[in-house]
């Protein structure tokens, strides 16, 4: 208990210090903007609002202008749903929806490397739209 009590009180120090750095938002034109927010609703970010591995997704998010939906996966049913989609309740963890199955992604540097590649400076979709 004086430990997890611990662990929430640095995330928490963390999240504050971390509201003083600025973050650097990727520009796009507003047609990049409207097909990355609609690629964006398939993507689900799982996490808990004091653990620093999810505050850094959650400004490489910010940095790549997304507006993927956050559940706290610390109550139900987002615990259970994350325990059942993907195995483990561990955060952060991005489900990605495509056609016809889901990814369940943990590690925040491979979350971090999906999102980048994917809209990142040298993005493969939404990239030049007129
Ligand atoms: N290497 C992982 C570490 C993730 C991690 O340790 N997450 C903690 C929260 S900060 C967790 O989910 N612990 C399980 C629990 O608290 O039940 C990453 O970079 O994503």
């Amino acid at each position: 208990m004086p430990l997890k009590l611990f662990r929430n009180g640095l995330g928490y120090f963390i999240i504050f210090i971390s509201f003083f750095i600025p973050i650097k938002k990727l520009k796009r034109s507003s047609e990049e903007q409207k097909c990355v927010d609609n690629e964006s609703l398939s993507l689900t970010l799982y996490q808990f609002q004091a653990c620093p591995f999810c505050l850094k997704t959650r400004r490489a998010i910010k940095r790549l202008g997304l507006n993927i939906k956050t559940h706290e996966a610390k109550n139900n049913p987002a615990r259970a749903d994350l325990l059942a989609g993907g195995g483990q309740v561990k955060v952060p963890c991005l489900r990605i929806e495509t056609n016809d199955d889901e990814i369940w992604m943990y590690e925040s540097n491979d979350i971090i490397a999906y999102l980048n590649d994917r809209f990142g400076e040298d993005q493969k979709s939404c990239n030049d739209l007129v």
